[in-house]
């Protein structure tokens, strides 16, 4: 692919400045706005969530990743190498989403409820030398323990205190990074717990999924290190006829517990819209996590592209001016393709939605629709679609030094020729 001058996009970005002014649109402030913006990249691209425990990889919690592209991370150093990659690859300063099971624990087995965060000094080191903030994530999947399809609403007691003790250890952790990085980190509870089949009882895992949590969430924490966010979902593969942590579940629990509320834009029915449900939920809750993804057919976690929903998100987000209660990370893990192309088409496609959504004269939308002119509505929304904010994102990636949207795959093929191509399977 070819690749446009410097002397080009400065050209077309003052041509375009121009054009936005006319809306009342300042672009200068609109770029650092989208600076200071950062978006949490989730570590289970890298390695289709296989993590370091062991060799065993994704198993069992009705998520699946699909696809044998060759070159996945399978040390801590290969992933941390290709997140760098990705990282150099996208504009702006970002955060990482850690699983616990991306522990380092030089090969020994270290139980679920046992892990600390030194077997993260690796990560927590590697964050600070570049600025990154990072998530966190307790495990509920892929171990011994959860293979029965249920975790934190476990009926014997035993298990169940076993993946609180997990859910403790892991908030401990998510602290320790806040702490050691100067900025929150946001610890996000989600487990598979539910049925195949039509369940007789629905109640008392619910009860249980309660108690557990409130024993998790025990432990007061400092806002200014640590988060906690709870993500509900509508069905997994083979718990189709019921999830316990239902999105009605942990709404109620969010607002009653103070906690944040996770969405994921997989986890609802294909016609619901996550973006509708933003201003609804932050009336009551403290704030959200977003878990952007993108379902075809069933939460089948695509890559996120720039589509519709992703813009009503980022829309959302700008007009609603809610930018500084929502913590916004990706949720996929597409293994059928260069997994660090799938990081950074992902991360520049929502960075590209909110330029997009920081770009549109809401004043002027929000003044026909004050006036019930929803002609004018309409015509301007249709307008402002074909603005010429690629003019506007070309410049800010020239400015970030990171290439253009047609530019980076030369860099992603070069890296996989000299990197990833050696790794074997
Ligand atoms: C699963 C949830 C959850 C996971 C990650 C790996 O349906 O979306 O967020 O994708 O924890
Ligand atoms: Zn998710």
């Amino acid at each position: 692919m070819s690749q446009a001058s410097n002397v080009l996009v400065e050209k077309a970005y003052q041509l375009a400045k121009e054009r936005y002014a006319s809306w009342g649109i300042d672009t200068e402030k609109v770029l650092t706005r989208l600076q200071s913006i950062s978006i949490s990249m989730q570590c289970w691209q890298g390695d289709d969530v296989g993590g370091f425990e062991s060799s065993g990889g994704l198993s069992g919690g009705g998520i699946l990743a699909t696809g044998a592209y060759p070159g996945k991370a399978r040390t801590p150093s290969e992933l941390r190498a290709d997140a760098d990659m990705a990282f150099r690859l996208i504009p702006g300063k970002h955060r990482f989403n850690l699983h616990a099971i991306y522990l380092e624990s030089g090969g020994v087995r270290v139980e679920r409820d046992e892990i600390e965060p030194n077997h993260f000094r690796g990560w927590m080191d590697w964050a600070a030398e570049r600025g990154l903030g990072l998530d966190f994530n307790p495990t509920f999947f892929s171990h011994p323990l959860a293979a029965s399809g249920f975790t934190l609403t476990h009926p014997d007691d035993g298990v169940r205190r076993f993946w609180v003790r997990h859910g403790q250890a892991c908030r401990r952790i998510g602290e320790a990074f806040g702490r050691h990085l100067g900025k929150p980190c946001v610890t996000n509870i989600w487990i598979p717990d539910g049925m195949k089949d039509l369940p007789a009882d629905r109640k008392r895992p619910r009860e249980r999924l309660v108690r557990s949590l409130d024993e998790i969430l025990s432990v007061p924490m400092d806002p200014a290190y640590h988060r906690d966010a709870v993500e509900g979902k509508l069905f997994g593969i083979g718990s189709e006829a019921y999830v316990a942590g239902s999105h009605e579940f942990y709404l109620g629990y969010a607002i009653t517990r103070k906690t944040l509320l996770c969405l994921d834009s997989g986890h609802f029915h294909p016609t619901e819209s996550v973006a509708d449900k933003i201003s609804s939920v932050l009336l009551f809750t403290e704030g959200l996590l977003l878990h952007v993804s993108r379902g075809i057919r069933w939460d089948s976690d695509h890559v996120v592209i720039l589509g519709d929903e992703v813009q009503a998100i980022a829309n959302e987000l700008v007009a609603g001016d809610y930018l500084g209660r929502v913590f916004i990370g990706l949720d996929f893990f597409d293994a059928s393709i260069n997994r660090i192309a799938a990081w950074v088409i992902g991360m520049r496609a929502m960075l590209k939605a909110l330029l997009a959504a920081l770009l549109t004269p809401w004043d002027h939308l929000r003044e026909f629709e004050d006036s019930m002119n929803y002609t004018g509505r309409l015509v301007l929304m249709e307008a402002v679609k074909t603005l010429p904010m690629s003019a506007v994102w070309d410049y800010y990636c020239l400015k970030h030094d990171v290439p253009l949207d047609d530019a980076f795959l030369s860099d992603i093929l070069r890296y996989e020729n000299e990197v990833l191509s050696k790794r074997g399977h």
